[in-house]
Order: C-alpha cells, then sequence, then structure tokens
C-alpha cells in the first residue's frame, strides 16, 4: 500500500521530511508502534531491541536513564537499531530558552547526532524549536520536534488554554513534526486533533491493552481508540517491555494500530 492512499490528508498536508518518513516506515512495517524502550541497561535495551525491533515503526528513548551508558555502546545501540528500518526519538522535553536547548542537543550524549525526533515543552516561547533545528544542523541532519500539547499523567498543568496556545504556535513552525496528545482520553485527543487539522503529527503516550490508572499517576487508554481518534504514533513502554512475550505484544500493538490506521 502506498503512504499517501493510507495516509490521505495526513501525507499531502504534512510539509516536514521527517513526517513523511514516519509515514512510510509505517506502511512498510504495517505498525503504528513507538516503543518506549525504558530499560535501564544496556544488555536489556539490545535485547528488546531484537525482539520487538520487527513489529515497531520508532523506538523513544531516554538516554539519561541507563546506569551503564556509555557512548561507544549507545553508538553500536543506535547503528543496531537504524537496521530494523525505525526513527530514533529522544524523549528529552526540552524546554530551555533557544540557545541552551541548541547546546543540551550537544554534550555528553550528542542527542542531535543520532535522535530522529525529540520532544520539547514550549513553556520558554517557539525559539525552541529554532534552537532544536540547529542544532541537527550543525551535524548535517534533519529532524523534528514534537511539542507537548497534552500529557498522560494525572495532575498535569497543561491547561487547555496552554494546549491551544501550543497548538497555534506549534501548526505554523515548520520544524515542527506535531503534537504530543494524551492517549488516555480518546476524547481529549480528538478535540486535540480537531484544533490541530492535518498538517501535523499527533503521537501518543498513556497507551496500553489493560486500560485504567498505571503506576504513579501515569493514566491508559486502548490503542484502537486512540488512532480511531487521531493519534498517528501509539507510544507504549510497559505494555510491551514487561510483556513476557515482549515480541508477540509488539505485534499485537502493531495489528490494532494498524487496523485503526486503515479503519480511520
Ligand atoms: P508506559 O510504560 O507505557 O507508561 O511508558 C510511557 C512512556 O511515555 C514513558 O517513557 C514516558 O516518559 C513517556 N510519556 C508519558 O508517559 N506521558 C507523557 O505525557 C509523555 C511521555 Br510527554
Amino acid at each position: 500500500m502506498q503512504p499517501e492512499d493510507v495516509w490521505g490528508n495526513r501525507w499531502h498536508e504534512s510539509t516536514l521530511a521527517m513526517a513523511k518518513r514516519y509515514m512510510t516506515v509505517a506502511c512498510e512495517k504495517q505498525s503504528l508502534v513507538c516503543l518506549a524502550a525504558d530499560r535501564n541497561t544496556m544488555s536489556g535495551l539490545f535485547e528488546l531491541l531484537e525482539q520487538v525491533g520487527p513489529h515497531i515503526a520508532a523506538l523513544k528513548t531516554h538516554v539519561d536513564l541507563i546506569d551503564d551508558w556509555s557512548a561507544e555502546k549507545w553508538s553500536e545501540f543506535c547503528v543496531a537499531a537504524k537496521q530494523y528500518n525505525l526513527l530514533i526519538f529522544e524523549d528529552r522535553k526540552f524546554a530551555d530558552i533557544g540557545k541552551i536547548s541548541r547546546s543540551q542537543m550537544a554534550g555528553i550524549y550528542d542527542i542531535r547526532s543520532w535522535s530522529n525526533i525529540v520532544t520539547a515543552h514550549l513553556i520558554s516561547g517557539p525559539d525552541i524549536v529554532d534552537g532544536l533545528q540547529s542544532a541537527w544542523q550543525d551535524v548535517g541532519r534533519e529532524g523534528g520536534v514534537l511539542l507537548l500539547a497534552q500529557m498522560s499523567s494525572r495532575g498535569n498543568l497543561l491547561s487547555v488554554d496552554y494546549c491551544d496556545s501550543v497548538v497555534a504556535k506549534g501548526v505554523v513552525s515548520a520544524g515542527v513534526l506535531g503534537f504530543i496528545g494524551n492517549g488516555s482520553r480518546p476524547e481529549e485527543l480528538a478535540e486535540l486533533r480537531s484544533k490541530v487539522g492535518d498538517s501535523k503529527m499527533i503521537w501518543t503516550p498513556g497507551v496500553n491493552l489493560a486500560t485504567g490508572d498505571g503506576e504513579m499517576g501515569q493514566r491508559y487508554g486502548d490503542p484502537g481508540d486512540a488512532v480511531l481518534a487521531g493519534s498517528d504514533c501509539i507510544i507504549v513502554g510497559s505494555g510491551i517491555h514487561r510483556a513476557d512475550n515482549p515480541a508477540a505484544m509488539a505485534k499485537q500493538y502493531a495489528e490494532a494500530s494498524w487496523k485503526a490506521l486503515l479503519e480511520r
């Protein structure tokens, strides 16, 4: 199936190269799953990648939570990940002024050199997007920024007014891939989609086949419902990496997401 047929307006209205790349990979793998690879050791990460690599379109990392991280092991990991035809997404949630965010993309983790996507809050104003895009340009690479318009955790402070401002600034920003929406609440998500329109992506954490409350204020909604409500990518962590059989589980999430996309 051709991505333009599957994605419709999202394909035609997207201007950022990374958006088209994601939509193409999703079609090739018939999966809208981004694995939140929240493992604390390098061996745990390698193991998880090998199990679920074939079933996911993107791999989300928290590079700063790994106990035995080293630059060498990490670059080996990124090489291995890319062999599975997927995007690497560092969920760094940048929030500082533009020039500092640009510098934070370098530093010890050198996120600019291996990430395709990063998250950012827009709390400091729109220049953060230019800062992050400049960092990718500094190393001759391209990337896309996902702005936090909603969060999945209970009691978060991203009010509807705040979300509206993020969307208003984000939809007109060339470097923005799209928005993080709350995958646990399809009705909030549908509202977000109507505000965003078709030109930007919505990626959603807070998704699990077992819906309801998670640990420490996390909330979960159903993967198919999230996609039907307007999500373009379901971010799934423990639903996959804590399963007895992560590969079988990843496949199940992939099938649910793909079926919902075709239905949408
Ligand atoms: P879980 O195990 O499926 O709950 O993992 C969710 C992941 O998504 C985890 O890596 C969080 O950092 C990430 N996340 C989230 O849960 N909620 C949010 O609003 C954002 C990110 Br933004």
